[in-house]
């Protein structure tokens, strides 16, 4: 595997400059979640780290890509390209950074929809990338509070707030996404 250093030294050199500081960002604000929710900080910097490593990469690359690595994509997948970075940084940190922990390999891969039930890390780096420093939408200081205090809250939140602004701007929701916002809306309920 690639050491941190190489890691950063590639993601400086791949992402755009903005894309990269969030990089840096949502490493610090994942290895905070960590510490306040028992995972392991360097394995949450390490996946936050890597999150958006094909976020700048070309359509037709990632595309390339996916279909190299086996992954078939559903209609709607197709149809929505923001989708593709989660599905072709999971297979690229594991081709060019040799990363091969399943648990760090599946938080990438879940990072844009989420999913029903996840595990403490996917929910870290789902949540990392609504509450890292660079975030300024209205309401991050309340999302920040839930990511604080109540994770699966924040999880809800996250789901409900993207839900409702992919259907406002008439894009398609992924199932995961619904699947992320009811699993997490009921947990509440409990
Ligand atoms: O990569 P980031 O910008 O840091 O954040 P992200 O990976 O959460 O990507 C956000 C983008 O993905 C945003 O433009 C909305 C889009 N997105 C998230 N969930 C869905 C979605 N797009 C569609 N079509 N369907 C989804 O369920
Ligand atoms: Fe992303
Ligand atoms: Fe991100």
């Amino acid at each position: 595997m690639k050491d941190k250093i190489q890691i950063i030294t590639s993601l400086r050199s791949r992402l755009l400059e903005d894309r990269f500081f969030h990089s840096l960002n949502v490493a610090d604000m994942a290895k905070e979640l960590a510490l306040i929710y028992g995972a392991d900080p360097e394995q949450a910097y390490l996946a936050g780290l890597v999150h958006d490593c094909t976020k700048n990469t070309p359509a037709q690359v990632q595309l390339q890509m996916m279909e190299q690595g086996g992954m078939v994509l559903t209609d709607l997948e197709r149809q929505s390209p923001k989708l593709w970075h989660a599905m072709s940084g999971s297979l690229f940190i594991q081709s060019e950074y040799g990363i091969e922990d399943a648990a760090v390999i599946s938080a990438v891969r879940y990072h844009t929809t989420g999913k029903a039930a996840m595990s403490l890390l996917e929910k870290i780096i789902y949540i990392a990338d609504y509450t890292s420093a660079e975030r300024d939408y209205p309401g991050v200081e309340q999302m920040r509070h839930w990511a604080h205090t109540d994770l699966d809250k924040a999880v809800f939140e996250g789901a409900a707030f993207t839900v409702k602004k992919l259907q406002k701007a008439g894009l398609p929701v992924h199932p995961d996404t619904l699947a992320a916002r009811d699993y997490y809306g009921l947990q509440g309920k409990r």
